[in-house]
């Protein structure tokens, strides 16, 4: 998770009309489906979640467009996505690598009722929408790795970046932005290659986007009213989370922990069993 409250510049915080109702061919490619707001909308069941949406054919990052449009009163639920992003982000000024209209990039802007601490709480709520969408659309199996990693037969298909802004103490703002892939090879990137998957890969065809965008906003819209009502995602998300019961070696941003992956507590730490039996919980780090 990423903190920070910074403004950014104005041309960033700018929307071109001409983008919100934008067309894209995606002739180069077999699957012929636009992403375009329209599309997105046309019997989307929700009630906020992706009823705003602010497209982009190409962008730095969504997560960024995103957070600009807090100052300008943008509603919550508010979608922002793009079909390409040239400085896509992950956690900790990592890159999130991804070629143009064959995957998900988007972000949603929220304004829930949490303190800073649990914010996890919604990682770890859109990581489960994510792979609720997935299983629904392909019947793939979907898991977790530790905070933000969506796993297909362990290798990488998505991430999750939530960002806040704050003042002081209070929360004002959540961004949870998701990337995943969909229609494309990445082990085409050497980066990329032997550590990720996506979903075409896994399947063998080409997958929807659209349909899946629309699963993923209305397990999203569900999931995010509960969690306001004090519903807590971290059992099942432990449920699917990767390496529980392996000893795993955790990086911190000071040092590192060793220990036998418990699961997660309610605001998304990672529980590790000590050698001497103790257990500690693990807020910010990475698992080796
Ligand atoms: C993440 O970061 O996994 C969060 C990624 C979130 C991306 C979305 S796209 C829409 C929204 N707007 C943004 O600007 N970002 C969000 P992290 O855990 O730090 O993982 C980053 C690492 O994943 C990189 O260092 C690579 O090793 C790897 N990676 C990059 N692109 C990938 C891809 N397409 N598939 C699988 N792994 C990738």
């Amino acid at each position: 998770m990423a903190y920070s409250n910074r403004s950014l510049p104005e041309e960033e915080l700018s929307v071109n009309p001409a983008m919100l109702t934008g067309c894209l061919s995606l002739g180069y490619y077999g699957f012929m489906e636009e992403l375009t707001p329209g599309r997105i909308r046309e019997g989307l069941a929700t009630e906020f979640v992706g009823q705003k949406i602010v497209y982009y054919e190409s962008i730095g990052s969504t997560n960024e467009v995103a957070r600009g449009l807090v100052d300008k009163g943008a509603p919550e639920g508010t979608l922002v996505i793009a079909e390409e992003q040239t400085a896509g982000k992950g956690r900790l000024g990592r890159r999130w690598i991804a070629p143009a209209g064959m995957g998900l990039l988007f972000s949603l802007l929220l304004y829930p009722d949490l303190t800073l601490k649990q914010v996890p709480r919604l990682t770890m709520l859109a990581s489960l929408a994510v792979a609720e969408a997935i299983e629904s659309v392909t019947g793939l199996a979907v898991r977790f790795k530790w905070p933000n990693d969506i796993l297909i037969r362990g290798r990488k298909a998505g991430g999750v970046l939530t960002e806040v802004g704050v003042t002081g103490e209070r929360l004002d703002y959540v961004v949870v932005g998701i990337g995943l892939n969909v229609n494309w090879n990445p082990s085409q990137v050497p980066e990329l290659a032997g550590k990720a998957t996506s979903l075409s890969e896994e399947l063998g065809r080409e997958v929807s986007r659209l349909e899946l965008l629309q699963r993923l906003l209305i397990y999203m819209e569900g999931g995010y009213l509960r969690l306001q009502e004090g519903y807590l995602p971290h059992k099942v998300f432990t449920s699917r989370l990767a390496d529980v019961g392996e000893k795993v070696e955790v990086v911190l941003p000071r040092g590192k922990e060793e220990g036998f992956v418990e699961g997660v507590d309610a605001d998304g730490a990672l529980l590790l069993r000590r050698e001497d039996g103790s257990t500690v919980g693990v807020t910010m780090g990475e698992v080796a």
